[in-house]
């Protein structure tokens, strides 16, 4: 059944109101004994939405509330009802991957607020690869996260009927939808007041792939693709600004672009993400050379990350495959047919998630919200030498991703982009 959101007792809380909410709120209440001496602040830092955090020496917690409009452009309405996705992403997948996300002690249907688990000691993933941090068991956690939240709500797994009750659950998640289909697949490639780039340095390039056709039509299908595919329950923003982890733990934040989409979208923006530090890294460089060894480990990482998804993915498939495709009464146990398509099913899944892959990376280069991975990048002429690099093998991606036989290939490109001379 459709849910109906009323507007008119939201409001935007205040430091001084934190407390009454809490004490209003009997599970948030008895998380600190004793509301008297509430240590309360403002720290959100995203483009979104205000995030508190509310301690006491008993407990601390995180109070996370959308706002009406885009925090950093205020004159941009935004919906409301997205906290309400959010929470029923975490609903639905806590099934499976508990353990990758906060606790979730609240959501108010009025004040549209969503309370949890404050996350320490971890940090925002993207802070700890600036700063040049590895994180051992991250490509391991993130892997299983991605095979489980993809395949446990697909028709691999799931009946008809229950897939599209969940579908149906989710549609209504437009906005912020449309949000993805303008910055991602529309704005970049035309002329959009809301449009940056590293000035004068990449002037050349935007001017190139504003005029390019073949890319436009790549990008316009893959647009399509994001707009019709309902494969599984995506995350919908799932760059590193999304992760929180320490060198142990990787837990997933943010859901708030939730919807039904094709699964190559999330496990492109993750990959994006690493590669888009990965080519920032020289940028973050004191000394020549002395990120070498952690460019190397991010490469590493994207690698493992994906073979890990696919043997995951695909062990799920094969031990629990109870959903509608491909009925279990048409094959054998092992028949081989089923093991070359899917094989093909991988295939085409590894293809997507390289062009998507290769869209993100070009609207954080000449988009409306950019990466800090660049921006950290105080001098302007280095920073566009890194996003040049970036943008030719994002492009590649998008436009030649057959060239990409395994993600070796990947690897292979990014390697040669990073050590090619640019003249800007
Ligand atoms: C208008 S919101 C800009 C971006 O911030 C979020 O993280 C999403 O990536 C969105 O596209
Ligand atoms: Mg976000």
């Amino acid at each position: 059944m459709a849910i109906k959101f009323t507007t008119n007792k939201y409001k935007p809380l205040k430091l001084n109101e934190l407390r009454n909410f809490i004490t209003s709120k009997k599970n948030l209440n008895k998380l600190f004994k004793n509301t008297s001496n509430l240590d309360v602040k403002e720290v959100g830092d995203g483009n979104l939405n205000l995030v508190f955090f509310i301690e006491n020496k008993h407990n601390s917690i995180c109070l996370k509330q959308p706002l009406p409009y885009l925090r950093v452009l205020k004159d941009w309405p935004l919906t409301l009802k997205r906290s309400y996705y959010e929470y029923e992403y975490f609903k639905t997948h806590s099934k499976y991957v508990q353990d990758h996300f906060p606790e979730i002690y609240d959501y108010d249907e009025v004040l549209r607020s969503i309370t949890m688990q404050k996350l320490s000691p971890h940090i925002i993933m993207r802070h700890g690869l600036i700063k040049g941090t590895k994180y051992k068991s991250f490509s391991k956690s993130i892997s299983t996260y991605l095979a489980k939240t993809l395949f446990y709500t697909s028709d691999l797994y799931l009946s008809a009927a229950s897939k599209k009750n969940l579908i149906s659950k989710f549609i209504s998640n437009t906005e912020l939808c449309k949000i993805t289909e303008d910055l991602i697949f529309t704005d970049p490639y035309s002329v959009n007041k809301n449009n940056r780039w590293t000035k004068p340095y990449l002037n050349k390039m935007k001017k190139k792939i504003e005029n390019d056709e073949k890319l436009k039509i790549f990008v316009s299908r893959l647009k399509l693709k994001f707009m019709k595919n309902t494969d599984a329950l995506l995350h919908g923003d799932l760059h590193t600004g999304s992760i929180m982890v320490t060198k142990k733990d990787t837990k997933v934040i943010d859901p708030e672009f939730t919807f039904y989409g094709p699964m190559g979208f999330d496990i492109g923006a993750l990959i994006a993400n690493l590669l888009m530090n990965y080519f920032s890294q020289t940028g973050h460089e004191k000394k020549l050379g002395e990120r070498n060894q952690y460019k190397k480990w991010l490469l590493e990482i994207i690698k493992t990350i994906w073979v890990e998804f696919e043997k995951k993915f695909l062990k799920l498939w094969e031990s629990e495959n109870h959903g509608d495709a491909y009925p279990k009464v048409l094959f054998k146990n092992s028949s081989k047919k089923m093991i070359v398509e899917k094989k093909e099913y991988m295939r085409n899944l590894f293809e997507e998630t390289i062009s998507f892959a290769g869209a993100k990376i070009i609207r954080r280069i000449y988009g409306f919200a950019h990466n800090i991975d660049f921006e950290w990048i105080e001098n302007t002429k280095i920073r566009a030498n890194c996003e040049y690099k970036a943008s030719k093998l994002a492009i590649t991606m998008l436009k030649n991703t057959d060239y990409f036989k395994s993600i070796n290939d990947l690897i292979k490109l990014a390697k040669i982009n990073e050590n090619m001379k640019v003249k800007l």
